[in-house]
């Protein structure tokens, strides 16, 4: 979990440091949690990668719900942008990035070998907001005893370089997006994936919006799970949970306050089943 606290200064940093890097790739590769793809997005990317070929990997596809998923890649495919689901934690990281890379630089490579020129590996830099895989990604790939790592001259500082086979390159150091926290909602999907402290908003708060998703898109989850009548109000089925698993404090008083941690850690542990809490052609 990511400890990095935003800060405009921060921001302008980031941001340049990853127009300067951008500068010596062919195409980015974006991380997103496949459960929240707008909430882990970062608006500023598209003006910083411009019009570079870009590959969404929507992480932690083994946390999502499959469906919806698969409605997330068609509504985010273009012609510049291809996208692909994975569990960065045990699918073929270096297999499924090739292909990806491979076909969305196709036009170019075919342009190269046109003109006679040999086309040289792909070059790709991986970049994401926190808690999103990017160092997961990275040390996939990096585990896999790479043949060579490349050191080659950056634009203003040497870079290194990370070979997968060779037709693929990633930089060795993605780049590092903030988080946008432009409505309230943004705030709770990024508290529910564990994308930024649970200090940063009120517990209460995070529980309240999950239960009133919960109760209207996954009824019997919730039911199932806690063996209690559901109702409408998050507040009430806190109690109703309580009741069931009989957190009680000193005076038979229910403990909503271990109630709402208990339900929070079970919800981030896939106990709930698999979310996604964004929908791809929900209207914003
Ligand atoms: N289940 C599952 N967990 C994942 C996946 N990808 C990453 N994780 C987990 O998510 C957490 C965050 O992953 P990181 O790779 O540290 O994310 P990051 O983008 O480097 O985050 P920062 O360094 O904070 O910017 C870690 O606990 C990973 O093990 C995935 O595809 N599936
Ligand atoms: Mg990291």
């Amino acid at each position: 979990m990511s400890n990095i606290q935003w800060f405009p200064g921060h921001m302008t940093r980031a941001k340049r440091d990853m127009q300067e890097n951008m500068k010596a790739v062919d195409m980015v590769i974006e991380l997103r949690d496949c459960r929240i793809p707008e909430s882990s997005r970062n608006p500023m990317i598209d003006q910083i990668i411009q019009n570079k070929p870009r590959l969404i990997v929507l992480s932690k596809k083994d946390k999502g719900d499959p469906v919806e998923i698969e409605k997330w890649i068609q509504h985010l495919s273009n012609e510049t942008t291809t996208v692909i689901a994975m569990d960065l934690t045990k699918d073929p990281v270096i297999a499924s990035l090739t292909s990806a890379c491979q076909k969305i630089m196709q036009p170019k490579i075919d342009r190269m070998i046109r003109r006679g020129i040999r086309p040289r590996a792909i070059r790709a830099m991986v970049c994401g907001i926190p808690n999103v895989g990017k160092s997961t990604l990275i040390n996939a790939v990096a585990k896999k005893k790479i043949a060579e790592t490349a050191d080659r001259p950056g634009v203003t500082r040497s870079l290194k370089w990370m070979k997968l086979n060779k037709n693929l390159e990633l930089l060795d150091t993605p780049g590092i997006l903030w988080p946008k926290f432009e409505d309230q909602k943004v705030g709770y999907h990024l508290a529910i994936t564990g994308a930024i402290r649970d200090q940063i908003l009120p517990m209460e708060d995070i529980v309240r919006y999950a239960l009133e998703r919960l109760i209207k898109e996954y009824p019997d989850r919730l039911s199932e799970r806690y063996k209690i009548e559901l109702c409408d109000d998050p507040d009430e089925v806190l109690r109703r949970i309580a009741a069931a698993r009989n957190f009680l404090k000193a005076g038979s008083e229910a403990d909503i306050k271990r109630t709402m941690e208990v339900f929070l850690n079970e919800l981030r542990d896939d106990r709930l089943g698999c979310i996604c809490w964004e929908k791809a052609n929900e209207e914003k």
